[in-house]
């Protein structure tokens, strides 16, 4: 279906129809519609639109992604659909490796998705497969399979909408974790190390300008930025912002 460009609500429904395709090619799961429906629910009380602690969570993610040994970032269905280019793009101006990770986890949806993100420019991609190696310790779901060259010696790991288990069972293993989750009351954005509560259509492109400007920080000054970061405070800023709207 073509959207007119006029159409006021034109940004919303070409997300929406990115995300029906997906599913109808059958790389996004069902349940992956619900989940975006959710997220379009809790960006409306943002005003659709990059808050100012959502920057600030951008910004730390940034600094801790350029400051890590080993970044990657986690790759699912729905931001396979919304995010393809962007995530390879930030990627590389990371140096983070790209693992395909599935809630819904089956062969022809990882391959479709590893072919998305080689169509984006992504050499390789790692969680396909037999690539997905090893296990998270404690979490049964097929979220618990990983690559042993990607998320399993990860120190940094960028998971976009996400269930709170796999965050729980990541930070358990040490890792830091950034999620990116318009719900700041989910457990996702609750563990997280940062919790970025955009939409990942607007978080992922302001990730990659600040990447390009931050890339050039000394070592000392990125992780500065990334430990001042409190993520408690954040999120109660922003449940405040979400609360303010509903009056
Ligand atoms: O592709 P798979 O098999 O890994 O499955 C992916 C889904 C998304 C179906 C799976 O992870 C799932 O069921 O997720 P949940 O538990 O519904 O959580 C998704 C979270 O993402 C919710 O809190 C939504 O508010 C949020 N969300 C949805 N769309 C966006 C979003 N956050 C940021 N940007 C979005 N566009």
């Amino acid at each position: 279906m073509k959207i007119s460009r006029s159409h006021p609500r034109y940004e919303s429904l070409k997300h929406r129809h990115l995300i029906v395709h997906g599913m109808e090619k059958g790389f996004v799961a069902k349940s992956g519609l619900i989940a975006h429906g959710r997220g379009e629910a809790f960006d409306y009380l943002l005003g659709e639109k990059t808050v100012k602690q959502a920057l600030a969570a951008e910004k730390a993610s940034v600094a801790l992604m350029l400051s890590a040994r080993r970044p990657v970032i986690s790759v699912n269905g729905n931001t396979a659909a919304l995010v393809p280019n962007e995530i390879v793009k930030l990627a590389k101006l990371v140096g983070a490796e790209v693992e395909v990770n599935l809630f819904y986890r089956t062969r022809k949806r990882e391959k479709m998705i590893e072919a998305i993100l080689k169509k984006a420019g992504a050499k390789h991609v790692l969680g396909v497969g037999r690539k997905a190696d090893r296990r998270v310790p404690d979490l049964a779901s097929e979220r618990g399979k990983v690559d042993s060259r990607g998320i399993f010696p990860a120190d940094v790991v960028l998971v976009p909408l996400e269930d709170g288990d796999r965050v729980e069972a990541l930070v358990a293993m040490n890792k830091k974790i950034v999620s990116i989750d318009l719900n700041p009351l989910s457990r996702t954005s609750k563990k997280a190390s940062i919790a970025i509560v955009d939409n990942v259509v607007r978080a992922l492109p302001n990730m990659i300008e600040l990447a390009e400007d931050m890339s050039s920080m000394s070592q000392e000054k990125l992780c500065g930025i990334a430990r001042r970061f409190n993520n408690k405070k954040n999120l109660d800023r922003t449940t405040a912002i979400m609360r303010k709207g509903m009056i």
